[in-house]
C-alpha cells in the first residue's frame, strides 16, 4: 500500500503515557518506508510523493534483485513514524532501543540526529529524551544503509545482507534514576556464577546505575533470585547514594544457592534473577529480570565436552535468519519455531552464524536446553589497512558479549570464520596482520567475559592458519569441513580429523561446518555430489554423523546448515539460495532431518524418511508385472522395522547405523506405507501414501489409458514440478517398447552432474540445468492417439567454466565462445526446428519450450531425431503428453 507525502505527518500517531517506573512498548507499526541514496532529510522528503507503509519488522530486501552488480538493492532507506508523547514525561527518560538495523542506522528525532550505529547485527539504544517535544507529536525518521562498507564486517561471506529495521524497535521509558540503557545494547546488570557444583552455587552480580535527575538519590538496589515455580531463594539489598549525572557501579556477591537444579539440554531448568532500583521511600522505580542458568562445563582435547561433570556429545547445527520473501524480517514466533524443531530433531547445540541472531533465539536456547555458540560477523577477509575496519570489529566483541552476558545458553564466542578460503593469495605480512587483529579480539573477549570459551571456525587450509595463529590462540578450534561435497571423498573428513587430532593432540576441537547441498524437488536413485538431490545428502550425513559419533575427541559438530538460506551470487538448484539446509526455507523438513532425529532422539522413533517423495513415476520391469520396484529409506533408532504397502508385510529388515532401505513394489494409483517397529507390547510407526504413476511395460499395453512421460533429459535425477504436480523422469536409453535416447551423453560441468548456472524464463532451474549431449533421437513406443509433444533447451555453461571457482560462490556469467551448436530437430519425419542456435537465437542459460502436436497412427510411436549443422545437438527436457 502506498500512501501521500500528506499523510505522512498526520497519519498513525501513537500517544505514549509516562508510567512512573520502566516501561517498554514495540515501535513496530506504521511506519512509512522510501529506498533512496539522499542523505538529506529534508531533500528525501521532497523526492517522492508516495511512501510504502511497512511494519516492522521489515527487510528491504525481501523480494528484489534489482542491482546489477550485488543482485539485490545495497543502498540507503528511510523510515518515517510519528509519535506523540504525553506531557506527563516531565520527568521520566524516553530511549528507543533497535534490535539490529543492517547495517548502519542513524535515528533522527525531529529532523535531529539522536545517534548513528555501525554494524547490521547487534543491538543499539539512543536515548532520545532531550529531542522530544512533550504533550506533542515527534517526528521520527530513521535512516538505514546496506551499502558495501569497507571498514564494516562483513566485507564478503555467502549469505546476503539484507537492508532494514528487520528486528524490533522499542520505545523504552524509565524514571530519572535507571539501569544504564546506553552500554552497548546490555540491560545493565550483569550476572555471573563463579561456583557451580552438585552442592551449591555462588552467583555475583554487576550493575550500572544512573541518575539522570537533578538532585542526590538514596536508592535501594535489591537482587532476588526465584526458582522456576517463583519460590523466592535467596536476596540482597545494597543502599546506594547517587548524585546527578553520575553513573554508579554496584557489585553484589555472595547470593548461595544450596543443592541448585543444574542446567543442561536434558533440564533446562531456569532460576530468575530480578534487580530493582527503589526509592528512599521504598517505591520501585526500576527493575531488570534475567534469567539464570547453574552449570559447569569444559572442553577437552581427547574426552570432547564435559557439562556438569560428564561428558556430553554435541551435535545441532548454524543457522542463518531468513525465511523465504520476507528475507531478514521474521517475527519472534518463526525465530523460536526453528529452535523448536531443532529440539524436536533432538539436537543439542546450535552456532548462530555467522552473527548474532534476534534475542529470541537465546531466550528459547535458555529454555529449551541448546547449547550455543555465538559469534561476530568477521568473514572470509579483512581490512588489513584500515583502523576503523578494527575499531569496527572490536566493537561487535563488546556488543555480542554484553547483549548475551547472561544467558545460560551460550557457551562459546567466536570470531572470524575462513579466513584464508577466499582464493586471495597470503604473504606471511598478511598472515601476521591477521593474526594481530585476532590477538585482539580474543583478549577483549576474554576481558568481556572471564568463564566462556573462544572458537576459530577455520577450513582447508592447514597450515595456513596454523602459521597465522588461528589454532593456537583460541581454546577451541572450528573446522568447517567439506570432504565428499566440494571436496570428492567423504572418507576424507575422518582422515583430515583424525590427521589434526595427531598434530594437535591437546586442542580441543569442534566441527563447526559440513554439509551437502538439497532440493527437495530433486530426487535420485544414482545419487552424486552436487546433484542436489536429497539421496545424495542423505549419503552425506550418514557418512558424517557414524563418523563424528566414532570419535570422543570430537567435542562437538554442527551441521551446515539448518535451514536453506540466501546467499545472492549462489547457483545451487535454487538460485541464490544455499541449499545445504536440513529445512526449507518455507521450513519442509527434508528427509536428512529425520535421520539426525534417528541419532539423537532418545524416546523411540521411526520415520518414513523420504515421505515427502510422495509423487513418484516409473516402469513395470516387464509385461507380466503390474508394478515397479523403487527404495523407500527409513530412519528409526530402534533395531528392527517391518514395512507394510496397502496393509501387507513387505518384511522385516534389521536398522543399520539408524537406516533400513526396502524395495516397494508400487502399483499405479496411492501407496499406503506403513513402518512398524514393536517396542515390547507397544507400538511405534510411521505412515506414508505414495501417489506413483506406473508406465506399462509395453508402453502401449493398454492403448486406451496411456497418460504422459516427462523426462528430464540427461540427468541422473527425476525431478518434481510442484506448480504442474508432474514429475520429470530420471532419463534412460531407449529399449523396445519403451522409451529413451538411442545415443549421446550426459552433460556435466568439470566432476559436476549439472550446471550450475541461473537459468532465466523458468523456476525449473533443476530441469534445465542438466542435459543430454548428441542424443541421435529419443523414442517414445507410445499408443496410437494425439499428442503433445514437448521440447525444452538450453545453452550451459562450459565445463572449463565450472572449473574456476573452487565454493561456487560467484555466478559465472562469462560467455563461453567455444560453444557454437546449430541443429535440426525432426519429430516423425516432419521438420520441426531448422537451424536451431540455442546461443544466438535466444542467448545462453535462458530456458527455450517448444510444443508440436502429432496424430500417431499405424503403431508407428514417436521419433525426435536431432541432427547436426555444427557443434552437437542438445536437449534438456521432453515431454509426451497424450491429448486424445
Ligand atoms: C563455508 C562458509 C559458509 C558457507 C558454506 C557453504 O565454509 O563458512 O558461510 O555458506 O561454506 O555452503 O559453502
Amino acid at each position: 500500500m502506498r500512501l501521500s507525502l500528506f499523510l505522512i505527518f498526520s497519519f498513525f500517531s501513537v500517544t505514549v503515557f509516562a508510567q512512573g517506573n520502566r516501561s517498554i512498548q514495540t515501535l513496530n507499526a506504521g511506519w512509512k518506508f522510501h529506498k533512496s541514496n539522499t542523505s538529506e532529510l529534508q531533500a528525501v522528503l521532497r523526492e517522492k510523493e508516495d511512501w510504502e507503509q511497512v511494519n516492522l519488522p521489515h527487510c528491504f530486501n525481501a523480494e528484489d534483485g534489482e542491482d546489477e552488480k550485488y543482485g539485490y538493492y545495497r543502498g540507503g532507506a528511510w523510515y518515517f513514524k510519528e509519535i506523540s508523547i504525553d506531557s506527563s514525561y516531565q520527568n521520566q527518560r524516553v530511549f528507543m532501543y533497535f534490535e539490529a538495523a543492517n547495517q548502519v542506522c542513524e535515528l533522527f528525532v525531529n529532523g535531529v540526529s539522536a545517534g548513528k550505529h555501525i554494524g547490521g547485527y547487534t543491538s543499539f539504544c539512543f536515548e532520545i529524551t532531550s529531542l522530544l517535544k512533550l504533550g506533542a507529536k515527534n517526528v521520527i525518521t530513521v535512516r538505514v544503509d546496506n551499502s558495501h562498507n569497507e571498514n564494516i564486517p562483513p566485507l564478503d561471506a555467502d549469505f546476503s545482507f539484507m537492508g532494514g529495521l528487520y528486528r524490533d524497535v522499542y520505545l523504552i521509558t524509565t524514571n530519572n534514576v535507571h539501569f544504564d540503557l546506553l552500554n552497548n545494547g546490555s540491560n545493565g546488570v550483569f550476572i555471573e556464577t563463579p561456583t557451580v557444583t552438585e552442592q551449591t552455587a555462588t552467583v555475583r552480580l554487576r550493575a550500572t546505575i544512573k541518575n539522570d535527575g537533578k538532585a542526590k538519590q538514596k536508592i535501594l538496589q535489591y537482587t532476588r533470585i526465584t526458582d522456576a515455580g517463583g519460590k523466592m531463594i535467596t536476596t540482597k539489598s545494597t543502599a546506594v547514594t547517587i548524585l546527578p549525572g553520575q553513573i554508579y557501579q554496584t557489585e553484589q556477591n555472595g547470593f548461595s544457592i544450596p543443592n541448585p537444579h543444574l542446567w543442561s539440554p536434558d533440564s533446562p531448568y531456569l532460576y530468575t534473577v530480578t534487580t530493582e532500583i527503589r526509592d528512599s521511600k521504598g517505591h520501585l522505580i526500576d527493575q531488570i529480570s534475567n534469567p539464570l542458568g547453574l552449570r559447569w562445563y569444559t572442553f577437552d582435547a581427547n574426552k570432547g565436552f564435559i557439562l556438569n561433570g560428564k561428558p556430553l556429545k554435541l551435535i545441532g547445527v548454524n543457522r542463518h535468519q531468513y525465511y523465504s520473501h520476507q528475507g531478514f524480517a521474521l517475527s519472534n514466533e518463526q525465530h523460536v519455531h526453528d529452535i523448536e524443531l531443532l529440539k524436536q530433531m533432538g539436537g543439542n547445540c546450535l552456532r548462530i552464524a555467522h552473527y548474532p541472531h534476534d534475542p529470541a533465539i537465546l531466550e528459547a536456547c535458555d529454555r529449551l536446553g541448546i547449547i550455543a555458540t555465538e559469534e561476530i560477523p568477521i568473514v572470509n577477509y579483512i581490512n588489513e589497512n584500515s583502523n576503523d575496519f578494527r575499531s569496527n570489529c572490536l566493537n561487535m566483541a563488546v556488543e555480542l558479549v554484553r547483549r548475551d552476558y547472561n544467558h545460560p545458553s551460550v557457551f562459546v564466542w567466536a570470531y572470524m570464520n575462513e579466513m584464508l578460503n577466499n582464493n586471495k593469495p597470503k604473504k606471511p605480512e598478511n598472515l601476521r596482520r591477521l593474526n594481530k587483529l585476532a590477538i585482539s579480539i580474543d583478549s577483549i573477549l576474554h576481558k568481556e567475559d572471564k568463564n566462556r570459551f573462544t572458537m576459530i571456525p577455520n577450513a582447508e587450509w592447514f597450515e595456513g592458519y596454523r602459521d597465522a595463529g588461528l589454532i593456537d590462540l583460541p581454546q577451541i578450534c572450528g573446522w568447517n569441513i567439506y570432504e565428499g561435497w566440494y571436496g570428492e571423498k567423504l572418507s576424507d573428513f575422518e582422515q583430515f580429523m583424525d590427521t589434526f587430532h595427531k598434530k594437535y593432540p591437546n586442542k580441543p576441537v569442534m566441527i563447526t561446518e559440513y554439509g551437502a547441498g538439497a532440493d527437495p524437488r530433486v530426487r535420485s536413485f544414482a545419487p552424486e555430489r552436487f546433484d542436489f538431490s536429497m539421496e545424495y545428502q542423505n549419503a552425506y550425513h550418514e557418512h558424517y554423523l557414524k563418523a563424528i559419533m566414532e570419535r570422543p575427541y570430537i567435542a562437538g559438530a554442527f551441521a551446515w546448515a539448518f535451514v536453506d538460506f540466501f546467499a545472492e551470487p549462489r547457483v545451487d538448484a535454487t538460485p541464490h539460495v544455499n541449499n545445504k539446509g536440513l529445512i526449507t526455507l518455507d521450513r519442509e523438513l527434508k528427509d536428512s532431518y529425520f535421520l539426525y532425529q534417528a541419532y539423537l532422539q532418545k524416546s523411540p522413533m521411526v520415520s518414513i524418511a523420504s515421505k515427502g517423495w510422495e509423487q513418484r513415476e516409473g516402469s513395470a520391469a516387464s509385461m507380466e508385472e503390474d508394478f515397479c520396484k523403487q527404495p523407500v529409506t527409513i530412519y528409526s533408532n530402534q533395531q528392527e522395522i517391518e514395512l507394510f504397502l496397502q496393509g501387507k508385510s513387505l518384511g522385516k529388515k534389521t536398522v543399520v547405523d539408524n537406516k533400513a532401505v526396502f524395495e516397494v513394489p508400487f502399483a499405479n494409483g496411492s501407496n499406503l506405507l506403513e513402518a512398524v517397529c514393536k517396542i515390547g507390547s507397544n507400538v511405534i510407526k510411521d505412515v506414508a501414501t505414495i501417489q506413483f504413476r506406473l508406465w506399462d511395460f509395453p508402453l502401449n499395453k493398454h492403448p486406451e489409458s496411456f497418460p504422459s512421460i516427462h523426462v528430464n533429459a540427461g540427468s541422473n535425477y527425476s525431478y518434481y514440478d510442484k506448480k504442474n504436480h508432474c514429475t520429470w523422469m530420471v532419463d534412460q536409453p531407449y529399449s523396445r517398447g519403451s522409451w529413451g535416447y538411442t545415443s549421446g551423453k550426459r552433460y556435466r560441468a568439470g566432476s559436476r552432474p549439472a550446471s550450475q548456472r541461473e537459468i532465466s524464463c523458468t523456476a525449473d532451474e533443476p530441469l534445465y540445468q542438466t542435459q543430454q549431449i548428441d542424443p541421435g533421437s529419443y523414442r517414445f513406443d507410445v499408443p496410437d492417439g494425439t499428442y503433445e509433444v514437448s521440447l525444452y533447451f538450453a545453452e550451459l555453461l562450459s565445463e572449463a567454466q565450472m572449473q574456476k571457482s573452487l565454493y561456487n560462490l560467484t555466478a559465472d556469467a562469462t560467455v563461453d565462445k567455444a560453444v557454437k551448436r546449430i541443429f535440426n530437430v525432426d519429430i516423425n519425419g516432419y521438420p520441426f526446428l531448422r537451424n536451431l542456435n540455442l546461443k544466438e537465437q535466444y542467448g545462453e542459460a535462458v530456458a527455450v519450450p517448444f510444443k508440436y502436436i502429432i496424430d500417431i497412427r499405424d503403431s508407428e510411436g514417436i521419433e525426435i531425431k536431432f541432427s547436426a549443422l555444427a557443434g552437437v545437438p542438445v536437449i534438456n527436457a521432453l515431454s509426451v503428453v497424450r491429448i486424445k
